[in-house]
């Protein structure tokens, strides 16, 4: 059976409301992306980095999946274990579309690990209010999220699933941002096949295999079925 790994970003969840980092009307307009997504600007002004996150976590609860993420649970079911999706968004719109094992290589937004203790916690309510972390009791809770300059979750697994797979499937992402970018690159020196779909030709179009362009919604359902 053919095994395939999926990398998925910004681009699959547009379509259900979510705004994508680097596109016109996305997330960075008006956020330098250094002033909320780094560790350092976090130590500068936790308020405004908790208040970021706060507002995307509880907008979460007014998207749905779209059928790109309903594809791909489809996808899953198909094909069971042959398929390791690993996305580099934080929403959890793949869970919630039916997929069971989601990767979340930068974490999740409907989490918070706390900077003393160490315990992750799902969580579904703000931060910038300092709540104590349920574990230590301390107000040292943070998003789980991977900022620039942090490691990447699930590294050493998502590098065996691409050694062992037969086709990697990107898409939905501009291919700016490291270690994801590299994966094609990764894969195409291993000898896998590569397949990329997206809205616009990404800045690693020209890497793929194949490059296909349109919405998720339309592509990803069309590659699937
Ligand atoms: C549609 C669509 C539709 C629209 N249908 N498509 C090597 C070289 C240079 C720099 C580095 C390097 N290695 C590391 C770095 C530094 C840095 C980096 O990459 N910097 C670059 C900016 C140059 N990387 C890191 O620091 C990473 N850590 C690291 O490398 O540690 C070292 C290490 C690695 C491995 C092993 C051991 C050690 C960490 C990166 C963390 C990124 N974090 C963020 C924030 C997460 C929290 C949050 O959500 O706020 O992750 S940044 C942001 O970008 C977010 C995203 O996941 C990520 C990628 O964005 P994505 O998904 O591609 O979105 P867009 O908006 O860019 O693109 C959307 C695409 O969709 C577009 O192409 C559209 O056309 C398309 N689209 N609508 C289909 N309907």
């Amino acid at each position: 059976m053919t095994r395939i790994v999926v990398l998925t970003g910004a681009g699959v969840s547009a379509e259900s409301g979510v705004a994508t980092f680097r596109d016109s009307g996305g997330l960075w307009e008006g956020h330098d992306p250094m002033t909320v997504a780094t560790p350092e600007a976090f130590a500068a002004d936790p308020d405004l980095v908790h208040r970021f996150y706060d507002a995307r976590r509880a907008a979460l609860s007014r998207v749905r999946p779209n059928a790109a993420h309903h594809a791909l649970a489809r996808l899953e079911a198909a094909l069971g274990d042959a398929v390791y999706l690993v996305t580099q968004n934080v929403d959890d719109l793949h869970e919630r579309a039916g997929t069971s094992r989601v990767h979340h290589m930068h974490g999740r937004l409907r989490a918070a690990w706390c900077t003393v203790c160490g315990a992750r916690h799902t969580w579904d309510g703000t931060l910038v209010d300092r709540p104590p972390c349920p574990g230590c009791g301390s107000s040292s809770l943070r998003p789980d999220v991977v900022w620039f300059g942090e490691v990447p979750y699930d590294m050493e697994a998502i590098e065996e699933a691409l050694w062992d797979c037969d086709l990697f499937v990107s898409i939905g992402t501009s291919g700016v941002v490291y270690p994801a970018a590299a994966f094609v690159h990764y894969a195409i020196g291993n000898g896998k096949q590569t397949l990329e779909l997206n809205l616009d030709r990404s800045d690693s179009s020209s890497d793929f295999h194949e490059s296909r362009r349109g919405p998720a919604s339309e592509l990803v359902p069309a590659w699937v079925d």
